[in-house]
């Protein structure tokens, strides 16, 4: 992980934003450094949607006028972080808890633009343990369902994210569950199966949404299509 390099994907991103542009702030450290950079361009006319209470709370102490989703149901550009950057740009999130709302965000914008440090970019998705969000009613039961699913395209068991004070809960108040990190073979069936499963309310596979990737370098980024 290389902070400079999600410094300086951040900072070039944030030259893809004009004026009056409706625009989706994304989550994670590199997503914060992108909403430092377009705070300080001071671009007349913005509006934006953060996609998480963290993002929010970091966009509004740097003046950045925030919207909803509700209020401004299409947005002109989405820039936002990733844990994995494979193959067609095709994603994993979720390793910040917050990938409902930034999916959501995402199918609300024109453009999309991730952007992360080099360390990101993958030959074949799955080193990083894929997140799935659960509705927290009933979700062991889910979990073994989840699992059986995991099992079914060769990967391990997801188990339950803890943190210090117990089970993560997501900004709309739902579970990860994480799968053992393993190459997902088939990334658009893995996806279908998992939402198929009951309780399942989203999960961190990203495909089809990414236009463009902003990678950083120590010295300067590189972009990916
Ligand atoms: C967020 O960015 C999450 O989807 C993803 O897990 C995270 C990456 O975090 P970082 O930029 O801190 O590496 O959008």
């Amino acid at each position: 992980m290389s902070d400079i390099q999600k410094k300086n994907a951040g900072y070039a991103a944030a030259q893809y934003v004009e004026a009056g542009m409706k625009v989706g702030l994304g989550t994670g450290s590199t997503a914060a450094w992108f909403v430092k950079a377009l705070a300080e361009r001071n671009l007349p006319d913005l509006k934006c949607v953060p996609t998480s209470e963290r993002t929010a709370d970091l966009a509004r102490e740097l003046g950045l006028t925030l919207t909803t989703l509700e209020d401004t149901p299409r947005l002109d550009l989405t820039v936002d972080g990733a844990d994995e950057i494979g193959p067609d740009l095709a994603l994993i999130k979720g390793g910040g808890a917050a990938l409902l709302r930034e999916k959501l965000v995402w199918e609300a914008s024109d453009r999309c633009i991730v952007i992360a440090d080099a360390a990101k970019v993958v030959k074949q998705l799955g080193q990083f343990p894929l997140p799935i969000e659960v509705v927290a009613f009933g979700h062991k039961t889910s979990g073994a369902r989840i699992n059986a699913v995991l099992a079914a395209h060769g990967m391990g068991e997801a188990t339950v994210r803890q943190a210090d004070r117990g089970m993560v809960r997501t900004d709309g108040g739902n579970l990860i569950y994480d799968a053992d990190k393993g190459v997902i073979a088939d990334p658009v069936k893995l996806a279908a199966d998992l939402k198929a499963v009951t309780g399942v309310v989203e999960h961190g596979l990203f495909l089809g949404l990414a236009d463009l990737a902003v990678i950083g370098t120590d010295d300067g980024h590189e972009t990916l299509k």
